[in-house]
């Protein structure tokens, strides 16, 4: 027997053991473990056993089989949420990238020039794709046409869908099951990474099935480092409102206390971030930046928590002279600031090991 929610094996002996059900709930038609309950009904999160070793486990099975690969990423982390190894996962099988949670791209965006996007990084990123998507599986956009593909391009095979943690897997094959069944929110989904826990079957018309799987884990994320409770500040779940600002040379912005932007040189300009909507940004001079982190930090450049203060990781610093016009500095998890021109030089500071890199800009 497994949870429906999260494809864990239902046990009724350990009450704080992964899996655990109470042996009256094995009489219902769908079972569901206590910590889906929990997550459903109060999103509060049982942390579990799991290491990553365990997932890679579930994963390494995947390559072996005949099947459709279903990549997904997360737009607003397109490189957070990559994952490096999944042509190794993949095998032969053909694989289909799937870009999630379009719905938070400022309306402006042309959705075809996000795809090309997408296509060429994926390419630099030495995936080849059979084809590349870009949906909002919560809001149901392009999530018919997404469907009518896989359901083409997997030639009478098993679907796997497969990503790293929160890209939005499981509220995707949702959406699906909703489509065809009417059924919603059977898998359980939520904002806090490391929701599915083992695979999940969902039977199709010809006998095959449609995967959800783990997603992995990647550390350079952001998300690892702050509270459970400020994952949904840092996570945007509408439309990004770019914040536009006009620096001087020698100013700085505060993410929150979670990050920060040095403008170093290049005359006065105007820099475009691109952040969830709740997070703060503060403007001060360079040389007072340090001495307002000591004083504000966990306070007014929150989060992190003040309790939290002892553990948070200290801010590195990253220097980039920026080679090419249009170029995004991003945050791993965080978000991205966009400089128009090269010659500019920037420092980027991140808790010690959180990613920073520079792309060509998405937007
Ligand atoms: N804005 C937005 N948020 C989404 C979308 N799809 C999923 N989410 C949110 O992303 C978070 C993670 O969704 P899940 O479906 O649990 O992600 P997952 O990839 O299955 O995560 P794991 O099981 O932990 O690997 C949830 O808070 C979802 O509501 C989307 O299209 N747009
Ligand atoms: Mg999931």
């Amino acid at each position: 027997m497994i949870c429906t929610g999260c494809g864990v094996k239902i046990q009724t002996g350990d009450m704080d053991g992964l899996g655990y059900a109470p042996p009256s709930s094995l009489e219902k038609e769908v079972i569901v473990c206590q910590r889906c309950f929990r997550l459903k009904h109060y999103n509060e999160v049982q942390d579990v056993s799991l290491t990553d070793d365990d997932f890679l486990k579930i994963l390494n099975g995947i390559g072996t089989k005949d099947a459709l690969i279903v990549k997904i990423i997360d737009i607003f982390d397109f490189n957070g949420s990559w994952l490096p190894g999944i042509q190794r996962f993949a095998g032969k099988n053909p694989v289909i990238l799937i870009g999630n949670k379009a719905d938070i791209l400022p309306k402006s965006v042309k959705q075809n020039k996000v795809i090309d996007w997408m296509k060429k990084e994926a390419k630099e990123n030495g995936l080849v794709a059979k084809d590349v998507f870009l949906v909002s599986a919560s809001r149901g956009h392009n999530m018919r046409e997404a469907a009518e593909m896989i359901d083409k391009y997997r030639n009478g095979k098993d679907v796997f869908v497969v990503g790293c943690t929160n890209v939005g897997k499981s509220t995707f094959i949702n959406r699906i099951i909703k489509e065809v069944t009417g059924e919603g929110d059977v898998i359980t989904t939520s904002h806090f990474p490391g929701t599915t826990l083992d695979i999940i079957e969902i039977p199709l018309d010809d006998g095959k099935s449609l995967t959800d799987t783990p997603g992995i884990i990647n550390h350079h994320q952001m998300a690892h480092y702050i509270d459970k409770r400020d994952l949904k500040i840092i996570t945007p779940k509408k439309e990004i409102k770019p914040r536009v600002f006009q620096l001087n040379e020698q100013q700085t912005l505060f993410f929150g206390g979670l990050a920060r932007f040095d403008y170093l040189s290049g005359g006065r300009k105007s820099f475009t971030c691109y952040l969830s909507n709740e997070l703060a940004i503060h403007r001060t001079k360079l040389e007072n930046a340090d001495s307002l982190y000591e004083k504000h930090a966990g306070e007014m450049l929150t989060p992190p928590r003040p309790e939290q203060l002892g553990d948070f990781p200290e801010l590195v610093r990253h220097e980039f002279t920026i080679k090419q016009a249009k170029t995004d500095v991003v945050f791993s998890g965080l978000g991205w600031v966009t400089v128009n021109d090269p010659g500019t030089i920037i420092a980027a500071h991140v808790p010690k090991g959180v990613q920073v890199l520079l792309r060509k800009s998405l937007i």
